[in-house]
């Protein structure tokens, strides 16, 4: 898909102010992982993961993707009123129902034209939900659309502590719910419009997708517990990511040094590594943010893209790709011109 009228304004993260390292999971492990014969350090080893954020506890999904809302409605200086559509792209969530979309529309007083809504794709969710907003911008249906994402990673962890501390807790469940350990916090948003009326927004230029849902089990969420095969999920993951690529090289004429920067989804360093050694990228093209806020589900991309821009890493004219990946399995890539 090419977008010939579409265009990024801005995009803006919140940062959850509480910080945890991985050593500090670790310790409060520690009787488990002694009792099981796991080393101590394992988890920010293998992940490379130092760190992630926690919302202190009253802080809800809607709170965060409000702010990050509000964040980027200032920074752009986009009319609130103007916005045609809001979509929530946050695997966590306040309500089962309401949508979280409706409590941000709510919280920040749109118009009551402004289509709002949920898109639940697990870690794809936010490009799918740019795709949708592009859509709607494309065909002229809408001028401005927003979406936002608000995850919060400390009830799954404690919860997961709190199963794993226990006695009969097996070498087998510590496994299957080692990567609920990796899940970050966090916060963004972005306003997208049609590029004709913000020149100096920056071109949303098109995507591709594929789907691979025989892998469909590999990575099962509830709110306080995720159950992973990691070493089947990374495979399978990277295996489609390459489908992926592939294709965008056969429809967009994507090339291996078309980008200066990459965002992609945030899981681990061997993710990582394994992703760029398997496509045949840069290490040094991609953002990188897993070190110091894990993995932040949906919004993994938009904040690694978000941050970069913020370091000043991504200068007028670069090129970006955005490498999205989520459980089911399905896999997004799309591209900015800054
Ligand atoms: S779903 C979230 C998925 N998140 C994770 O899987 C994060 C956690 N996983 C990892 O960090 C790696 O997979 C690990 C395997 C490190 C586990 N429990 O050489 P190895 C030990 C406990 O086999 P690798 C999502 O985001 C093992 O015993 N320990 O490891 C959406 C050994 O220890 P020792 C474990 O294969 C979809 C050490 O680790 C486990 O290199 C994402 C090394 O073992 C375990 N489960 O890594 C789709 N497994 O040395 C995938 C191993 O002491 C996307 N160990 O013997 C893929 C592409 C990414 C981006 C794409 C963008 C387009």
């Amino acid at each position: 898909m090419k977008f010939e009228h579409v265009s990024v304004l801005g995009v803006a993260h919140v940062e959850a102010p509480i910080r945890v390292t991985s050593a500090a999971l670790a310790d409060r492990l520690l009787p488990t992982l002694e009792r099981l014969g796991i080393r101590p350090d394992l988890l920010e080893m293998v992940s490379g993961i130092v760190a992630r954020r926690f919302w202190p506890e009253d802080v809800q999904p809607s709170d965060a993707a409000t702010m990050a809302a509000n964040k980027v409605i200032e920074m752009t200086g986009v009319d609130a009123k103007r916005l045609g559509a809001l979509v929530s792209t946050s695997v966590c969530k306040d309500y089962i129902e309401p949508s979280v979309a409706c409590l941000v529309h709510g919280n920040l007083g749109l118009s009551p034209d402004c289509m709002n809504f949920d898109l639940g794709n697990a870690c794809l969710a936010f490009l799918d939900g740019m795709d949708v907003v592009g859509n709607m911008i494309e065909r002229g249906q809408i001028d401005y659309g927003i979406v936002v994402d608000g995850e919060g990673s400390r009830m799954p962890i404690e919860r997961t502590i709190e199963r794993l501390l226990d006695e009969n807790a097996d070498d087998a469940q510590f496994r299957e719910e080692f990567a609920t350990l990796t899940l970050g916090s966090g916060a963004v948003a972005m306003v997208l419009c049609r590029s004709e009326l913000e020149p100096e927004a920056h071109s949303f230029s098109g995507a591709v997708r594929l789907a691979a849902t025989e892998h469909n089990r590999l990575c099962l969420g509830q709110p306080d517990r995720m159950i992973t095969d990691t070493r089947r999920l990374l495979a399978a993951g990277l295996e489609l990511a390459k489908r992926t690529w592939d294709k965008a090289v056969h429809e967009l004429e994507w090339t291996l040094d078309r980008f200066d920067v990459l965002a992609i989804h945030q899981v681990s360093r061997v993710h990582t590594e394994q992703l760029v050694q398997t496509i045949g990228l840069e290490l040094d093209q991609v953002v990188r943010i897993y070190p110091e806020y894990g993995n932040v589900g949906p919004a993994s991309v938009p904040i690694a893209l978000a941050l970069a821009v913020e370091e000043g890493r991504i200068k007028k004219g670069d090129r970006v790709g955005l490498l999205g990946i989520g459980s089911g399995l399905n896999c997004a890539m799309a591209e900015l011109v800054w």
